[in-house]
């Protein structure tokens, strides 16, 4: 361990050549590129230790998401294909921080404290976006892991997604899923396939405000490409029409975070008054909807309208099949409060609310049978728990049915049931995927029959503006609970508060980004004018 140790130190193009520090947050390490060499080339070196402590395959994701194209960023994915332990999030920020001369020794304190036999194989699975500092920070990276003796297999540009699956799939001896790209589309195409095909035998084709057609601003990420193999599998069933599909800038004036934050049409892409659009991020983890309707306004179906969606759709289904499963939708602050209370009172479906940030919501999902999870800006997923997947494979299997009276009413739960089988394939319980849940959304609308503004009809959203505040040091910012009141500094909540109560169906907060070096603003009101207002006067007492 002493000799890999000191000739991991001996390299010297990935020597640390600056003192900033860096924090593995909410999504791994992000930064600006040129500053992550060393960072890249510690974590390749770190995922091939993983991989030794869980006896599996660990994933290694180069990726910024959606911030500009000039940041780049690194996580790592867990044998399940959930983000790394949290424990570990502490070694991984500790080992990306040390001085040089010190990494030798933190690498031996690693391999000692996590008791880890180095002649175990080890073994990681590589992935990266479509930034130009990408290739050469996956080339750090994949030094470090063979350095370490990790056998190594790199995807190249993929979704952040579809390596969360790749990991996952293989860890599971391919039960999950082939863990190639052609076995990810193939699984989800044919479950989407089986789905209408399922609705069309009960229903016959006509498909009411259903239309197959849709325009896709892909951000110039790596959805392009993964779409457009995508659509060849489905393109007899669904119509693409894309734009930002590599010639330009990647996340610029475009995709799903400057569709959702500034609440507008993307640049570079043509529509008609009331096309369904979609903006998937730089990495193609997250999806929002949106249209124009007939005075030209601009209307946002965002992650929230999504969670409720596929949330009362399954609640049906469950309703169908006459199953008790115990199911809960799972949000964070930046929820809009309309759709809090649409999904209790409405579908009569608990809600969580738990702090910002992927990995909390999805712990809090595995709380439940079915787990619907998504933030606001349109990451999420479904969870199904074991017992779930048994009590519904077990009712489609029944064949109790045949010989009695009841025929009709057990046909019409088992094929409840076979939908929400080929709906569970169709979901990628690993992360939010903006292609997998594209395919829930147009499932279920096209189930429904519904028109983009049917959807929309369900609740009405509250007006509301985000913000971002640049501050000398944004973590003396401390919020203590999921509804983000602040901690410290003391008085702030206090100064908010008073603020707060002078605005009808005010609400407010801000909390430090875990991404970015800003303190997030986000306030809601009975207006689009109050609430602009009252997050102005919130960023000002922040400054
Ligand atoms: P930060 O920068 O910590 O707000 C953003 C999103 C999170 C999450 C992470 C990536 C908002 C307000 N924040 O984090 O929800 O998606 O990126 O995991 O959208
Ligand atoms: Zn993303």
């Amino acid at each position: 361990a002493w000799a890999l140790a000191a000739e991991a130190k001996g390299k010297t193009d990935y020597s640390r050549k600056h003192e900033k520090a860096i924090e593995y947050g909410t999504a791994g390490f992000r930064s600006k590129a040129v500053d992550l060499d060393h960072v890249l080339y510690r974590i390749g070196i770190l995922a091939a230790l993983r991989s030794r402590v869980k006896g599996a395959t660990i994933g290694v994701m180069i990726t910024a998401s959606h911030n500009p194209v000039a940041d780049n960023g690194v996580k790592i994915v867990d044998p399940s294909g959930e983000m790394l332990e949290i424990l570990w999030e502490t070694i991984a920020t500790n080992l990306a921080n040390v001085k040089d001369d010190e990494l030798s020794a933190t690498i031996i304190q690693i391999v000692d404290q996590e008791k880890i036999d180095l002649d175990k194989p080890a073994s990681v699975y590589f992935g990266r976006d479509t930034r130009p500092s990408s290739p050469h920070l996956s080339n750090a990276a994949v030094e470090g892991s063979t350095l370490f003796n990790a056998s190594v297999k790199d995807f190249g540009i993929v979704t952040t997604p579809m390596l969360h699956y790749f990991v996952a799939a293989y860890n599971s001896n391919n039960e999950y899923g082939i863990p190639t790209a052609e076995g990810y589309f193939s699984k989800l195409t044919s479950a989407f396939r089986a789905f209408r095909e399922e609705v069309i035998s009960e229903r016959g084709p006509d498909c009411g405000d259903y239309t197959p057609i849709i325009v896709a601003d892909m951000a110039n990420g790596v959805g392009g490409p993964a779409m457009e193999q995508m659509a060849k599998h489905l393109k007899d069933l669904l119509t693409f029409e894309f734009f930002n599909v590599g010639e330009g800038e990647l996340n610029h004036e475009s995709g799903a975070d400057y569709v959702k934050v500034r609440q507008t049409l993307p640049k570079r892409v043509r529509i008609k008054s009331k096309d369904r659009c979609v903006s998937f991020d730089g990495d193609a983890d997250r999806i929002v909807y949106y249209y124009q309707d007939q005075s030209v306004k601009f209307r946002l179906l965002d992650g929230d309208r999504i969670a409720s969606l596929v949330a009362g759709y399954i609640k049906n289904l469950l309703d169908i099949m006459g199953m008790e499963l115990n199911i809960g939708v799972v949000q964070t602050a930046y929820a809009n409060g309309a759709s809090t209370k649409y999904i209790k009172e409405v579908l009569q479906i608990p809600v969580a609310c738990v702090h910002t940030g992927v990995k909390h919501l999805h712990h809090k999902a595995q709380e439940f049978d079915i787990g619907i999870y998504f933030e606001a800006n349109g990451h999420g997923t479904v969870l199904f728990s074991k017992k779930a997947k048994v009590l519904i494979k077990a009712l489609r299997e029944d064949k109790s049915c045949y010989n009695s009276s009841v025929y009709r009413l057990a046909g019409g739960k088992r094929s409840a049931a076979r939908k929400m089988l080929t709906f569970i394939d169709m979901v990628n319980e690993t992360t939010g995927d903006a292609i997998a849940d594209l395919l829930i959304v147009e499932t279920i609308l096209h189930a429904r029959a519904w028109s983009v503004e049917t959807w929309e009809n369900c609740y009405t959203d509250l007006p509301n503006r985000q913000l971002k505040v640049t501050v000398k040091d944004r973590n003396i910012i401390k919020v203590i609970d999921p509804q983000c009141h602040i901690g410290e500094p003391e008085g702030l909540q206090e100064d908010f508060d008073r603020l707060i109560g002078l605005f009808a169906d005010g609400r407010a907060f801000v909390r430090p980004s875990g991404t970015e070096d800003v303190v997030r603003v986000y306030a809601e009101a009975n207006t689009q004018a109050n609430a602009d207002k009252l997050a102005v006067h919130i960023a000002k007492l922040v400054h």
